[in-house]
């Protein structure tokens, strides 16, 4: 069985007292009106949204989507420090990469207006072996155990069973999930008040080594315990770290439907966050007032946007094909002028472009493949595809269509390469890579140019 259940406090006392001992004492704790908190050596990321424009904010989280549905609004919270929110309607999100640790827990406060509907997916907590600026699909897939897990931190209206919002629970993605929806956590079926503001948190904790299911996630409301969960198997390597926070609004009428929502027509769907902290401990609701009165925190900028911190930063170059002396060992296709000013380039059909045995590196974490790609004709689907030794299997990188609108980088670490459609299975981490292979859908005479091809190692 993947996750045991523990509802209630009494049952929690007996089997896992040192988790219930952290209810009544966090960080925040520690810095009356949060004052400070960014200053201790176990958060990993502060936002208030005191500091700069909405712009600004998107900037140093790194992602923001649908911009326009988002601003900032003068409702705080009680106990807030600050004289600001952000506020979301109908759809939109931030998303940022703190540093990666075994074990986060992530505070915010949110309200839902007092006319809400249903909501379809919220904040999410996400490990993620290959991080990028932007959070990644993957809904009705189970992930690889090396590569992600994740947990969401949702209400749902069970079926209809509760008024909208409804009542908070965990929606949870991993390598050992029952289905491939993902599972569903439950906690204290306490109703969400829409217009009243709420402080949340959710934990996640990784399992201690590979092979060991002692994994948590845990998650709190005001301050007070309302669902532990324990027995996950998370990950497969100890690796993957949680690295990601995605603060998440995400309504369709998908769950209006699910819940026989008499009248959704009359719904308004916004939702508003602030004081949002990451952390490796327990952090707790805001306690007491900033000593200076209001107080603007040092804002926290995402860990992917300095190289080498969650990426390992590529090494030299151990292959490189330019195309200007020759097809540098490639099959396929011919060389071509116009790569732009004197520049050759190699121009190939959709059974591809391939090359054996002129080099062989091994796939660390660091290992990249990049190269310049431009479509003459219709070039769809495009595959990479690398012979895997360890695997007995074709790996595959999926780069998708090719717009006919000009030259195009295309780059990524090598282990992102993995066997299956859909690049589920093992990933060419640790073998040799020996061999590299190209190839798209189009006509006979459907042309792509792959130009600056490298490898780093
Ligand atoms: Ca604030
Ligand atoms: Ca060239």
């Amino acid at each position: 069985m993947n996750g045991r259940t523990i509802y209630g406090l009494l049952s929690l006392l007996v089997t896992a007292g040192a988790a219930a001992a952290q209810v009544t004492s966090g960080i925040a704790a520690k810095y009356l009106g949060d004052e400070g908190i960014e200053n201790d050596p176990r958060v990993l990321f502060v936002e208030n949204f005191e500091t700069g424009t909405v712009e600004e904010i998107g900037a140093r989280w790194g992602h923001i989507y649908l911009r326009e549905n988002i601003s900032l609004s003068q409702d705080v919270h009680g106990g807030s420090p600050g004289e600001r929110s952000i506020h979301i309607r109908n759809n939109g999100h931030l998303f940022t990469h703190p540093q990666g640790v075994d074990t986060m827990y992530a505070r915010f406060y949110v309200k839902f207006h007092e006319k809400t509907g249903y909501i379809h997916h919220f904040v999410h907590l996400v490990a993620d072996r290959n991080p990028k600026p932007w959070p990644k699909g993957g809904a009705g897939e189970t992930p690889p155990g090396d590569e992600k897990f994740s947990t969401g931190i949702e209400p749902t209206g069970r079926w209809g069973k509760y008024p909208p919002p409804g009542v908070w629970n965990f929606y949870t993605y991993w390598h050992e999930m029952e289905t491939k929806w993902g599972s569903v956590y439950n906690g204290k079926q306490e109703v969400i008040e829409p217009g009243r503001w709420y402080c949340v948190e959710a934990m996640l904790k990784a399992n201690s080594s590979p092979e060991k299911a002692d994994g948590v996630q845990a998650f709190w409301v005001d301050g007070e315990l309302h669902g532990y969960f324990d027995g996950f198997r998370w990950r497969t390597t100890d690796k993957l770290k949680i690295n990601s926070f995605w603060l998440l609004y995400y309504c369709t009428d998908q769950p209006a439907r699910h819940n026989n929502d008499p009248n959704p027509e009359s719904r308004v769907m916004e939702v508003w966050f602030d004081d949002i902290v990451i952390a490796t401990e327990y952090i707790g609701p805001v306690q007491g007032r900033p000593a200076g009165g209001a107080k603007k925190a040092r804002p926290s900028h995402s860990a992917l946007l300095t190289p080498g911190v969650l990426v390992p930063e590529p090494g030299a170059a151990a292959f490189e094909a330019d195309f200007e002396a020759g097809d540098g060992g490639f099959s396929g296709g011919r060389v071509v002028e116009g790569a732009g000013g004197d520049s050759k380039a190699y121009s190939f059909g959709p059974k591809g472009a391939w090359i054996w045995n002129r080099f062989g590196v091994p796939v660390r974490e660091s290992t990249t493949v990049r190269m310049r790609l431009k479509a003459l004709g219709e070039a769809k689907q495009a595959i990479i595809l690398i012979w895997s030794k360890k695997n007995g299997d074709n790996c595959r990188y999926e780069i998708g269509s090719l717009p006919k609108d000009g030259w195009r980088t295309v780059e990524f670490r090598a282990m992102e390469a993995r066997t299956g459609w859909g690049m589920k299975g093992p990933s060419l981490e640790g073998d040799v890579m020996d061999n590299f292979k190209i190839i798209f859908e189009g006509g006979e005479d459907d042309r792509v140019l792959l130009d600056d091809f490298v490898i780093l190692e």
